[in-house]
């Protein structure tokens, strides 16, 4: 299983500055750019920043495919010593995240419930632990409403949306209060993880996220930045420049003590995670193999297609 960090802390540069970050031999400022099916990343060497932009249409759902090339993608750019900061946001209009992929959750095997669940696992250890700068520039969505036995429906950074944005170090959605984000999971049937649960917690602290969590509930961008789940709102079009100003503030102090200070803060809730991992795997398999889990996920991808008719 992997450790919390891709990497030792102290296997990462040390370095603090624009020049100690620069590979000899390179131009000033180069820009370097890679993409596979479903990410697509450009890396600024000089200011040590890169954006990585999901692009899994329709609307970025993280399916077993989109989470290894999202953690594959993560894992270059830690092992890059050019790169010190990472912008996450996305390429597709309209949508950040959609949250975890319902599709591989539903009707699949034992073997595949597990490949997908560590997939998720493994992407959240390398992001929630990651040594750089993280920031979600949250670039979501219009809302749309329907109902579901007697629930209401509203959504735009979901759930498993909502869990990457939380893993960053700093989160600014686009003011707009159709924009929705949070970990809505108790209304599709199904139990948030306790992993899930902890970063939540950690960034809003308990009593909000007992109760977002209880009523699975989706806030507002507004209300989002009044509980604190993201730390500033900014017009749509001026949030990239937000982002870029953001994280070069971040990127202004010694990288080693902003690692050890977040590895400080992070560490039990990753090890918690470490030890239990396995046993995590197989509570995922036989809550989501049960019949009745099932038929909710069933009747929600069911509400999702009618919703357009
Ligand atoms: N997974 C799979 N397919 C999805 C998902 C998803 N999460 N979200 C949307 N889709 C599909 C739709 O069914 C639709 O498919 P089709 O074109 O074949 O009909 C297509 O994507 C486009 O979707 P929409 O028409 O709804 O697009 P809109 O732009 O109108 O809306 C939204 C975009 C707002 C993102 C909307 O699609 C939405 O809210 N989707 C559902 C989001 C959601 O509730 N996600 C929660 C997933 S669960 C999770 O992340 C954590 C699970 C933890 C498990 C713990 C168990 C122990």
């Amino acid at each position: 299983p992997l450790s919390p960090g891709l990497l030792p802390l102290h296997s990462r540069a040390q370095a603090w500055g624009r020049g100690a970050r620069q590979h000899p031999g390179l131009p000033c400022a180069q820009r370097r750019t890679f993409s596979n099916d479903k990410v697509l990343v450009e890396l600024d060497e000089g200011s040590g920043v890169a954006t990585l932009k999901f692009k899994s249409p329709p609307v970025n759902s993280l399916s077993l495919d989109f989470l290894t090339e999202l953690y594959l993608s993560l894992e270059k750019l830690e092992n890059n010593r050019a790169c010190r900061g990472v912008i996450f946001t996305s390429a597709i209009p309209n949508v950040f995240s959609s949250g975890l992929d319902i599709t591989d959750m539903c009707g699949k095997s034992t073997e595949h419930y597990a490949a997908f669940w560590r997939a998720v696992q493994r992407m959240w250890l390398g992001l929630y632990g990651s040594n750089m700068v993280t920031i979600a520039a949250i670039n979501a969505t219009r809302r749309w409403r329907l109902t579901w036995s007697l629930c209401l429906w509203q959504g735009s950074s979901p759930a498993g949306g909502c869990l990457v944005a939380l893993s960053c170090d700093y989160r600014i959605m686009a003011d707009n209060p159709k924009f929705f984000i949070g970990l809505n999971e108790s209304q599709l049937g199904i139990v948030a993880p306790f992993w899930f649960k902890d970063t939540f917690v950690n960034v809003v602290g308990h009593r909000i996220a007992e109760r977002s969590l209880q009523l699975g509930s989706l806030h507002s961008a507004p209300e989002a930045l009044r509980l604190g789940i993201v730390d500033e709102l900014v017009p749509e079009e001026k949030l990239q420049d937000k982002a870029a100003a953001v994280i070069a503030q971040w990127l202004a102090l010694p990288d080693h003590a902003r690692q050890l200070t977040k590895s400080m803060m992070r560490k039990s809730v990753l090890d918690r995670l470490v030890t239990h991992q396995e046993e995590d795997v197989q509570n995922f398999i036989s809550f989501i193999a049960k019949e009745s889990i099932q038929k909710s996920l069933r009747m929600y991808m069911e509400m999702l297609r009618k919703k357009k008719g």
